[in-house]
């Protein structure tokens, strides 16, 4: 792609609500653009990293045997007034009327319709486990959107509902989505931790919220040192059983707010070990038994031919919160670098064609053509202005990798620069390896 047909409008201007590091980025580089209080526009930069995370969380969603499907973003307000949320949900949840009076509303999250597709077309114990899961624009009427994509009011979710006979292989359900959570969020070369956490609209006793560090999170909390000391590499998947290796992060304290108990805290863990601070919740997994499955009479036969009600749970992923989550742990001292995984680019070339340089310039296409053979997704700059100009604006638009095309770069040798790393003086040839490790 050329830079200078890329629509991307690059900004000086924030507004003065701007006031966390991702939001200021992502406007200032033209990922998004406000449309109203907590709605946004993706633009082209912003949609493609944002397809590119939603991927990776599809790929390790399918990797456990769960399904993609797709569920309506507006719903009939008829399944929430039989399981009770819907007087429950209160003003968070946009109420809509269509043109016959009928009552409908902006899907906040999905358990009822969900539950209801269920209870329609499953009869027998033989069609479980299910894990199904969709990714859908949500709307929640939050009281005060703020920073940015993080907390808006229309945002991009996965979802994911499990279906179950009995408790216990509903466990195992909840274990699988556990690790397949982990898992995503390491490709997202994000350490997110798993901690106990409160249910809050959603119900149920069993619940955990994979959070972030940041400064700026919203959430509190409290943990053991040593629970962000685990490796995923360690567990041997094929050998272990998921129960024995959530235990193990179990064994940890690290809770939110909400279940924050001081006097266990003290107990379970040591001064020295004691960490007390925010973060950002970029995911949450719930088990809830029969929360919903009971009020919407969604039963199965049983093996032993009684009718028994489904055990159900659900497991999201904020895809659109993730875009700036990852902005916060990525940008530092103004300078932002994309883990390679979701780069919108592998690599951009910068040639200096400043005083109508075009020799750079047929250089910098030479090459340009040449990485595209090859199935680089390459940024070509060739946007006329100075190389100072150019760089500051780079270090907004954060492509992993740099070749400039400058004085340092002479016959088949390049200057090529990780960012936040030194550059080095190389061949084409070694460019592309280099790359396409
Ligand atoms: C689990 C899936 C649920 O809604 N029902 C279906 C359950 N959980 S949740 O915790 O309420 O939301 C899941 C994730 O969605 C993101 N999220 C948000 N992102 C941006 N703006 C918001 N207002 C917002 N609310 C929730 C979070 O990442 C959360 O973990």
């Amino acid at each position: 792609m050329l830079l200078s047909r890329l629509f991307v409008p690059i900004t000086k201007d924030l507004p003065s609500d701007a006031k966390i590091k991702s939001h200021q980025l992502m406007l200032r580089s033209g990922m998004i653009r406000q449309s109203s209080a907590g709605i946004y526009s993706w633009l082209p930069l912003g949609f493609k990293i944002m397809k590119k995370i939603e991927q990776i969380v599809r790929e390790e969603q399918n990797n456990i045997g769960a399904q993609e499907m797709l569920m309506p973003t507006i719903q009939s307000a008829e399944i929430w007034k039989e399981s009770g949320r819907y007087k429950d949900y209160g003003d968070e949840m946009l109420r809509i009327k269509d043109r016959q009076g009928r009552e409908m509303l902006y899907g906040p999250t999905n358990e009822e319709l969900i539950t209801e597709i269920f209870r329609s077309s499953v009869k027998s114990y033989k069609s479980l486990p299910q894990l199904l899961y969709h990714i859908q624009w949500k709307f929640r009427d939050e009281m005060r959107p703020r920073f940015g994509v993080m907390r808006c009011r229309e945002f991009f979710m996965k979802d994911a509902y499990s279906f179950d006979l009995d408790e216990y292989s509903a466990k195992t359900s909840y274990n699988k989505m556990f690790f397949a959570y982990l898992k995503t969020f390491e490709r997202l070369s994000l350490k997110a931790i798993p901690m106990a956490a409160d249910t809050g609209p959603i119900g149920g006793d069993l619940s955990h919220e994979f959070i972030i560090l940041a400064d700026t999170g919203e959430s509190k909390i409290y943990a053991d040192k040593k629970i962000f000391e685990i490796n995923l590499k360690k567990f041997e998947f094929s050998k272990s059983s998921l129960e024995d290796m959530r235990k193990e992060f179990s064994s940890f304290y690290a809770v939110t707010d909400e279940k924050f108990v001081k006097k266990d805290f003290d107990k379970k863990v040591s001064k020295a070990n004691q960490i007390i601070t925010t973060g950002i919740e970029v995911g949450h997994i719930f088990y809830f038994g029969d929360k919903y499955s009971k009020p919407l009479n969604c039963m199965i036969d049983s093996k032993e031919g009684k009718k028994t009600s489904i055990k159900m749970g659900s497991y999201g992923i904020g895809v659109s919160r993730l875009v700036g989550a990852i902005i916060e742990a990525k940008y530092l001292n103004n300078v932002m670098k994309w883990p390679k995984s979701i780069s919108p680019y592998d690599v951009v070339i910068i040639p200096n064609i400043s005083k109508n340089n075009i020799e750079n310039l047929n250089k910098a296409e030479k090459v340009y053509n040449d990485l595209k053979k090859q199935n680089v997704d390459a940024l070509l700059d060739d946007v006329d202005e100075n190389m100072s100009a150019k760089f500051k604006k780079h270090d907004l638009l954060g492509i992993p990798y740099q070749i400039i095309i400058g004085s340092k770069s002479s016959g088949d040798k390049f200057e090529f620069k990780e960012v936040g790393e030194e550059s080095q003086i190389l061949k084409l040839n070694e460019i592309k390896d280099k790359l396409k490790k």
